[in-house]
């Protein structure tokens, strides 16, 4: 997947290692408002599996190989946002962030990017970073693989 017309803004390295708090409901906001999700509510679209991922860090080493489920982070916005967006920013509750393009979501592939709600076929805990968007194969320092997902600006 292509993510060189994508954006994220600088960050430290250092991982947030504690939730900022214990509510995983999150918010999307899309043309027609404001929608709020909660993990049953993504977890009522298609899951999809995604193995062999790795959390890729320079500064503090590599964990891995994980196989995160849930539904691709496409069908969560087409569903509840409609189809009309180009770019989604996908923030967390501890102001972490990442944006990704319509056009790289919408490219086939069997490693889709996938709002996780589970980690190797069990629940993944508010600890662990639910909701949490997992990016596979993305290289740059695990800055795109968001923990604790609250709010989701599609443009
Ligand atoms: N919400 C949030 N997500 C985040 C971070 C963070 O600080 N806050 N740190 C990132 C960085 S720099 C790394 S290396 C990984 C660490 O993931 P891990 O806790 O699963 O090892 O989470 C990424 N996702
Ligand atoms: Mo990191």
């Amino acid at each position: 997947m292509n993510h060189e017309t994508e954006w994220h803004p600088p960050h430290a390295h250092d991982p947030n290692p504690a939730p900022p708090d214990n509510d995983p409901t999150l918010w999307l906001d899309g043309q027609d408002g404001r929608v709020r999700l909660a993990p049953d509510d993504l977890a009522a679209l298609p899951q999809q599996s995604v193995s062999d991922c790795y959390i890729v860090s320079t500064g503090h080493g590599t964990s891995g190989p994980f196989a995160f489920g849930g539904p691709r982070l496409v069908d969560a916005i087409d569903q509840f946002a409609g189809e009309n967006w180009s770019a989604a920013d996908v923030i967390s509750a501890d102001g972490f962030r990442t944006r990704l393009t319509a056009a790289a979501l919408r490219a086939p592939s069997g490693r889709p990017v996938l709002l996780a709600l589970e980690i190797d076929g069990q629940p993944l805990s508010r600890e662990a970073g639910l909701v949490r968007l997992i990016v596979p194969d993305e290289s740059d320092d695990a800055l795109r693989q968001v923990k604790w997902v609250r709010e989701i600006i599609v443009r």
